[in-house]
């Protein structure tokens, strides 16, 4: 059953509950994202690490609203799979002749490591119905299809290196021996990525070139290469997240790079949540890098709250951020707006038609203050903020000016000191 709850338009983008490993496709015009499903672990064994019982799958139409459609796959289902390892890692889908086919790695029953299973599906959102034996020949984790334009499939996995085979066309089967496309020598690698974009093939992989996972690519004019190292698409986490699993794709015209990292759970890197920012290419095929962002991506409706902790600039440290509640980090986070003049920036706000009248915040303040609001570089409004709202407390004021279309916002204290913002929305 579809759920709506706990859907966030910014970055991380799903909220309730982690989410890693992203593998983001395009069928039937909706962007449906494939990820892990990190669990706090219910075995000691896995206390400190990655811990995964299930697969849900979610989909949207605009990259800010995104459906849960539930449970697709569970480790009991499996019948190869060690249903009490808590081992399904990283998946992939990809859809042929009216089938869709879910790739994952789970360890298997009586055996140590992992192999990669198949389950299939009329549709892209489920449920998934599992093969009763994994991939013969394949040993590792990291699953990810290339469907060519001549129709040929390749499966890359990452196993000792990054490897690669030719697929039968069930999708099913190997229908080549593996081909180790890059070793671990100069740095551990994982997650391989793969795609062709104008005739040039990627490989995208997360790499640990310094202390964690970078995400770096090597391009090939063919997909099983030899592949060249091009250069990093997105630098380790600022938050020490050590894993970055993430995969590239092509929505409405713009290109965007699904990763992860670990923003609802900083002390815990094994707990993850997915992200999205925009990715570009330059005209000779390279990939611009990419800088993480809070804002993430998509136009925010100025009747929604507008989480402005997800800021897309902000003035310095008097501007902070922190958790609305340390026990229950999935309710979010708040901006602390410390001293006069201290401002938060966030982008593409979209106002309609311009017929918005009041300026709504949720606002806490012990000495009191103005906050001045600004869209499109024009004051919209300012709303003072006594000193007594000591809990949480929602007030409003008129708009001087209706702003309309998408315009940037600009959230400041114009006059006094400390005051917490936990949303602003426009009616
Ligand atoms: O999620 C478990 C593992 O962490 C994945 O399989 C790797 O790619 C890394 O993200």
């Amino acid at each position: 059953m579809a759920a709506f709850a706990g859907i966030h338009a910014q970055n991380p983008i799903i909220t309730g509950q982690f989410t890693a490993d992203p593998t983001a496709r395009v069928f039937d015009g909706k962007l449906y994202l494939y990820p892990s499903h990190d669990i706090p672990s219910p075995i000691e064994r896995l206390k400190e690490w990655f811990c995964m019982a299930d697969y849900h799958v979610f989909s949207s139409e605009n990259l800010v609203d995104w459906t849960d459609h539930g449970v697709i796959l569970s480790q009991e289902d499996v019948p190869w799979g060690d249903a009490g390892s808590y081992s399904m890692w990283a998946p992939d889908c990809v859809y042929k002749d009216g089938k869709y086919y879910f790739f994952f790695p789970a360890s298997p029953k009586g055996k140590k490591g992992f192999n990669i299973g198949v389950a299939v599906s009329d549709r892209p959102y489920g449920p998934f119905q599992p093969l009763a034996e994994p991939i013969k020949g394949v040993n590792g984790i990291d699953p990810c299809v290339l469907l060519d334009k001549d129709g040929q499939a390749y499966l890359y996995w990452s196993g000792r290196g990054l490897n690669v085979a030719r697929l039968k066309s069930n999708l099913t089967e190997l229908d080549s021996e593996p081909m180790q496309v890059m070793d671990v020598k100069d740095g551990f690698k994982e997650g391989p990525f793969a795609f062709e974009r104008n005739g040039k093939y990627y490989l995208t992989y997360p790499w640990v070139k310094d202390k964690t996972e970078c995400l770096a690519y090597a391009m090939s004019d063919s997909p099983t290469g030899p592949f060249e190292y091009t250069g990093i698409i997105m630098e380790q986490s600022p938050t020490g997240c050590w894993t970055n699993h993430h995969s590239l794709v092509q929505y409405k015209g713009q290109w965007y790079l699904f990763y992860h990292h670990n923003d609802y759970s900083p002390e815990f890197d094994k707990n993850r949540s997915v992200r999205i920012d925009s990715l570009s290419f330059n005209a000779d095929g390279t990939i611009r890098q990419v800088i993480p962002t809070l804002r993430g991506v998509g136009l925010t409706d100025a009747r929604r709250n507008i989480q402005i902790d997800r800021y897309s600039a902000r003035s310095g440290e008097e501007a902070s951020i922190d958790f609305l509640n340390p026990e229950k980090k999935f309710d979010g986070w708040k901006t602390l707006l410390s001293r006069n003049g201290a401002w938060v920036d966030y982008n593409r706000v979209d106002f309609g038609e311009g017929q918005l009248r009041r300026l709504y915040a949720r606002v806490m303040s012990d000495t009191g203050g103005t906050l001045r609001v600004c869209a499109g570089g024009k004051v919209v409004a300012e709303l003072v903020v006594p000193e007594s709202v000591s809990d949480w407390e929602t007030l409003s004021v008129p708009v001087t000016v209706s702003p309309a279309g998408v315009c940037d916002l600009r959230v400041s204290l114009s006059e006094g000191s400390g005051v917490q913002v936990d949303w602003i929305r426009f009616e």
